[in-house]
């Protein structure tokens, strides 16, 4: 007889049961959803409250004095309030919506960095980086003439972070480093990589998109400057998610995108603007998916964050033991003990994507690419990779079935 899984005392069957699109079949079979490292399910409430907000009480924010537009305005206000106590900001002023991580960090860019990085600056960034936390800094170096310098990445998947006291040197403005990486699983210490930046008179910013689904995330403990994520990635609908930045640095900021909705007044040659941190939110900003972030947020304290984390732990723990079994993977990264829940891997003589399509027709949904981490992937020699990842609903039963899958592909490519 199967197992039971638990988290936090819940038998993880029921868990699935608040995630409709578990249920259904793909190409006959039962979905095993091991991609939610790219975006994560919904469970049932947050589905929910966008339907209620759209049935009683849709209104925009900040503008009416009738009671739909001021429990529009509540809410999201609210909404606000739950992300700053999930990540223990000091306030929800501290709490900017954007759309993703992406769009946190191109603020941050655009608004810190154009004001704040000089000509010989060093931006110092880590080649384990996202796309998102690469791009932005390329194009802000090229424009001020500032430097970007990479903390590398040893063959264990981990940070060098000795390399990086040793041989840094030049002014550095700005550290920018992801807090999970997205490929390799691992997790930075960026409570000792800010004390660095701080000994160093720079700031920090953590790309927290992989860790604030599945961690206690607490930005005053890490004492980090910046902090972004993405709502979806964390039960929550697309389009939202949060910048988290210390006030004080925020109000030095100026706003990144401008016009309605975060002035307090505008002449006709020039404007005061709004509080914090509605100056960030130009625009009628995405009310009911705000919303449903801290409906997304409830669900998450729900469980505990840190029961999440455990049984996450013994997932990927477990694919890592039952895929190392499998005779030619490469799996890349640290240890279970030092990694998030996901694992890339290669299969010798067999394409990722081909190992993609054929666990689709089994039903098990994995991610096969770059992953939006090219340099990284040309680091560790290779143009792509397969990558499992596991959340909060995701069961041993569902390794299993990756691991036969993969025996299956094996035997038909091999
Ligand atoms: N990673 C994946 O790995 P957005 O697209 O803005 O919601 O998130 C960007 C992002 C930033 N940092 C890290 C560490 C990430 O993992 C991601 C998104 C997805 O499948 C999509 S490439």
């Amino acid at each position: 007889m199967a197992k039971i899984e638990t988290l936090n005392g819940i038998n993880v069957e029921l868990i699935r049961e608040d995630f409709p699109i578990l249920k259904r079949k793909v190409h006959g079979n039962h979905l095993a959803y091991l991609d939610s490292a790219a975006t994560s399910q919904k469970p049932a409430s947050v589905i929910a409250v966008i339907n209620e907000f759209y049935s009683t009480h849709n209104a925009t924010v900040h503008r009416g004095v009738y009671q739909m537009s001021q429990e529009a305005t509540a809410r999201y206000k609210d909404a606000h309030v739950k992300v700053a106590r999930f990540i223990n900001a000091r306030s929800y002023e501290e709490i900017v919506f954007v759309r993703n991580a992406t769009e946190a960090i191109n603020l941050i860019a655009y608004s810190w960095g154009r004001a704040n990085i000089k000509a010989g600056d060093v931006i110092l960034l880590t080649e384990m980086e996202h796309h998102s936390n690469l791009v932005p800094w390329q194009l802000l170096a090229r424009e001020k003439g500032a430097r970007l310098e990479f903390i590398s990445v040893d063959k264990d998947g981990l940070l060098d972070l000795q390399e990086m006291k040793e041989n840094i040197d030049g002014r550095i403005r700005l550290i920018a480093v992801t807090h999970m990486s997205n490929v390799l699983g691992t997790i930075n210490p960026v409570k000792l990589i800010t004390e660095f930046a701080h000994e160093n008179g720079a700031l920090i910013l953590v790309d927290a998109a992989q860790t604030v689904p599945r961690y206690a995330v607490d930005v005053q403990e890490i004492d980090c400057d910046f902090m972004v994520f993405s709502g979806h990635k964390m039960l929550a609908p697309n389009g939202i998610g949060a910048l988290y930045a210390k006030s004080e640095i925020l109000e030095d900021m100026k706003p990144f995108i401008t016009g309605g909705n975060m002035i307090q007044e505008v002449k006709l040659r020039e404007s005061k603007w709004g509080e914090l941190p509605w100056r960030f939110e130009a625009g009628t900003p995405a009310i009911e998916e705000g919303i449903a972030l801290g409906t997304a947020i409830d669900y998450l304290e729900g469980l505990g964050m840190e029961s999440i984390e455990n049984y996450e732990r013994q997932i990927v723990a477990y694919a890592m033991e039952r895929l190392s079994e499998i005779d030619g993977i490469e799996i890349y990264g640290p240890s279970s003990e030092q990694r998030g829940g996901l694992v890339s891997f290669n299969l010798a003589g067999i394409q990722p994507h081909d190992i993609a399509a054929a666990l689709d027709y089994d039903g098990i949904a994995i991610r096969a690419g770059h992953h939006c981490a090219q340099p990284l992937h040309e680091k560790l020699g290779i143009k792509a990779s397969a990558r499992a990842s596991f959340y909060l609903y995701n069961t041993r039963e569902e390794v299993d079935r990756l691991v036969n899958g993969l025996h299956k592909a094996k035997k038909v490519f091999g």
